[in-house]
């Protein structure tokens, strides 16, 4: 019989769903010593948090999150509120024992970052930042063949995360909805909401970042704020681009806007090796694309791995269907919580955890830093 492990969840909206949906269907797909438990929902509004916990399946409701982290009932305390929340509620939840699982970015920037790895380490519980886009199979794969030495010597890497729903000049920012608009509750815009996931997963398949030289501009320079009624300057960043070296002596490129019309969340990357290059591409997220300069002349060519496959071939797909059928964006949730409690079993974290987290926010602040300066900026 598995273990309870019974989650308190901070937030309803977009993340709010992806991971609840998560802890719902993990048990399922994956054999685990631990079983999530909906224990309780919270927000600030009653009747919006009521509707979320009966429609999700959550026991029971809070309105105020340090009720929720007090309740003797709750393990694990999942934080799915803006950026600037994150710090509280992280180290009041693991002060009170709870593990805490928290929305990516870690935090508004990398001093705060460092706090909350201090309390969570201090406090010695669990804890993982949702970096979801590792647990995709065909990145996981990625990590293995270049890890497995398949690409040999690294000589570049380049990232880019395009969207387009921020054109419209009245759009407004603020509130629920609009808070990646709102630099005092997002801390920075395409940086820390888009760039912050190229970053860890460039960190993750290519090591440390060590300097970066970065431009940014924000487009639209006045919004119309829902909290205020009034206009008021808009301080994140729309679109940003750098360039870095990593410490392995590999280059990196990496852009994104959110005005690149026509892109709703191309989440791209390429790796290109001594023996071989490797890319990715978010809207065709099953798929990688492998060039190996080892093959045979005649047939040498880009070849496309549908990583669908299972006898452990390719990483999760054992869990799911059966081989070559595919699956998508909320399954790497899934992944990362099952990689979360299977951590919880064997003692051994599932990665990213707070300190793994805070590494992409001190490249995100220098690469802000250094668009402020306008010069190379070394990573702290
Ligand atoms: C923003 O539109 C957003 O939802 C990010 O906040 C997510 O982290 C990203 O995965 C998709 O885009």
């Amino acid at each position: 019989m598995a273990k309870d492990f019974r989650i308190g969840m901070i937030g309803y909206g977009f993340m709010g769903r992806a991971h609840t949906n998560a802890y719902k269907r993990v048990s399922d797909f994956f054999d685990l010593e631990y079983r999530p438990v909906l224990k309780a929902a919270c927000a600030r509004n009653e009747e919006s948090v009521k509707a979320f916990a009966e429609n999700w399946g959550y026991e029971s409701i809070e309105t105020d999150w340090k009720q929720l982290i007090a309740r003797d009932d709750i393990d694990a305390v999942d934080i799915c509120v803006p950026n600037n929340l994150h710090e509280e509620i992280a180290t009041a939840a693991a002060e009170n024992g709870k593990m805490v699982l928290c929305e990516k970015p870690l935090a508004i920037d990398a001093e705060q970052g460092e706090r909350m790895c201090q309390a969570i380490e201090k406090a010695g519980v669990p804890n993982m930042v949702w970096y979801n886009y590792r647990r995709v199979p065909a990145v996981t794969l990625a990590k293995r063949m270049i890890d497995d030495g398949l690409l040999g010597r690294i000589f570049h890497y380049r990232a880019n995360f395009l969207q387009d729903w921020t054109i419209a000049e009245d759009l407004p920012q603020g509130g629920a909805a609009l808070w990646r608009l709102d630099a005092a509750a997002a801390g920075s815009g395409v940086t820390g909401d888009l760039l912050a996931h190229c970053i860890d997963t460039a960190i993750w398949l290519n090591g440390r970042i060590s300097t970066v030289n970065a431009m940014t501009e924000t487009f639209v320079k006045e919004r119309m704020h829902n909290l205020t009624g009034k206009k008021e300057p808009v301080e994140i960043d729309d679109a940003c681009a750098f360039l870095c070296r990593f410490s392995n002596g590999s280059l990196g490129l990496f852009e994104s806007t959110r005005y690149a019309r026509g892109h709703k969340a191309l989440y791209t990357f390429e790796i290109n090796g001594e023996k071989g290059s490797l890319k990715w591409d978010l809207h065709d997220l099953h798929r990688l694309e492998y060039f190996n300069y080892d093959d045979d002349e005649r047939v040498r060519g880009w070849r496309s791995i549908h990583v669908t496959d299972h006898g452990g071939d390719h990483p999760y797909m054992d869990h799911w269907w059966v081989p070559g059928l595919q699956i998508g964006y909320e399954h790497s949730f899934v992944h990362q919580v099952a990689d979360f409690l299977e951590g919880l079993a064997t003692g051994q974290a599932a990665s990213p955890t707070f300190r793994d987290a805070l590494e992409t926010q001190k490249i995100c602040d220098a690469v802000l830093s250094s668009a402020q300066s306008q010069s190379w900026t070394e990573v702290a």
